[in-house]
């Protein structure tokens, strides 16, 4: 019944340098997976990563790599029209590789919902809200520019909740930066970092207080990855939110940073979830353990961006809203048309599975391979 599965390496630049602790981008890769069906449906998926592997433990070559070599086989072969048995077919035949599942997974269930003629969210549980609020990620490297941007972004009412990428300077030099922003935009204006888990332990008791005293709202993965008992002695020492990022790799991670109530938030990633029905399940582990949600990105192009936004729009609680911005920072438009960000939040769209229509001509002048 599946006729084809294609993966497509896609890279567009950024609208200006995005730097984080772990790279400085430039342009996006965005890895886009098509299903195509016997009957004629298309489905789509998409499994970006940040920067190569200076994030994560995939890359886009090894995504295309293993969608092509291990999930398209699998897929091609299966000839039952049963979602659920063929993710679980996948999911046994397939160690890791958590983004291209997810990549996978959101092209199947795209061509599920269009089969019932439903929104995506619907087969996730049914949509709890129609917008989603989206911050903006200031990351120039540059503190007046910084400011400049969130100026800009406020006065044209796309985000009035701004997160700042730390990590990559001294601390201290850091913190200066994200409190001259904090003074500059107001107390009515909700400021976070994102540590990208570049701190010791030390550094972040230093650096975590001195962001709380001055006022900001969220610390995001200060500490290392592996490192989850510092980041719930953080989350007790600390009345500043801690959220849990890279940290969190799937419903089982999340289950054991949740036992030990290892964070106030949790920051739920569909690609790093392992799928949307994965995030599902890490949403649901934190609602069960009294964490509260955040929804994340890999700076996906708009299709993981609108998977994500199904999914989110679930939640029963997203108490620290989403930065589902990726598109934002790309210079190429890759849907017909585009996502609606208006009044400091994205708009779902009606229409059945994503509800979105690739511009595939694009695709082909944009893509790598
Ligand atoms: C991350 O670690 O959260 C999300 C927004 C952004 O600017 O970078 C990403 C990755
Ligand atoms: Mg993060």
């Amino acid at each position: 019944m599946y006729t084809s599965v294609d993966t497509l390496i896609v890279g567009i630049p950024t609208i200006r340098p995005h730097k984080l602790s772990v790279t400085t981008m430039q342009v996006q890769t965005l890895v886009l997976v098509k299903i195509t069906t016997e009957d004629g449906l298309v489905g789509w998926g998409e499994a970006t990563t940040i920067g190569g592997l200076n994030y994560a433990a995939e890359s886009p070559e090894s995504v295309k790599a293993n969608v092509e070599h291990y999930f398209a086989p699998l897929l091609l072969q299966d000839k039952s029209d049963n979602v659920a048995q063929t993710l679980k077919q996948v999911n046994k035949a397939i160690n890791g590789n958590r983004f291209a599942k997810c990549a996978v997974q959101t092209a199947l269930l795209d061509i599920q919902a269009q089969r019932l003629g439903v929104p995506l969210s619907e087969l996730l549980g049914g949509r709890l809200r129609n917008s989603l609020p989206v911050l903006w990620t200031l990351a120039s490297g540059d503190t007046d520019k910084d400011i400049a941007e969130a100026q800009k972004m406020i006065a044209a009412k796309r985000h009035n909740t701004f997160k700042l990428k730390i990590g990559s300077n001294p601390w201290q030099q850091d913190v200066e930066h994200v409190i001259a922003i904090k003074q500059a935009l107001g107390k009515d204006v909700s400021v976070r970092v994102d540590v990208n888990r570049a701190w010791s332990e030390m550094e972040c008791i230093h650096g975590i207080q001195a962001l709380q005293d001055g006022g900001i709202d969220l610390v995001e993965q200060p500490c290392a990855i592996e490192n989850t008992d510092a980041l719930r002695r953080l989350t007790e020492r600390f009345d500043v939110a801690i959220m849990a990022d890279e940290a969190l790799t799937g419903p089982y991670s999340a289950y054991r940073v949740a036992k030990n109530h290892g964070a106030h938030v949790f920051a739920v990633k569909i690609a790093q979830s392992g799928g949307l029905l994965e995030a599902k399940e890490v949403a649901t582990v934190a609602k069960l353990a009294g964490i509260d949600l955040y929804g994340g990105t890999m700076l996906e192009g708009p299709i993981g961006t609108i998977a994500s936004a199904h999914t989110f729009a679930t939640f029963e609680n997203l108490a620290f809203g989403t930065e589902l911005f990726g598109p934002l920072l790309l210079t190429e438009e890759i849907l017909t048309e585009p996502l609606q960000y208006r009044d400091f939040e994205l708009h779902l769209p009606t229409a059945p599975g994503l509800g979105v229509v690739v511009d595939e001509n694009k695709i082909d002048a944009l893509r790598h391979q």
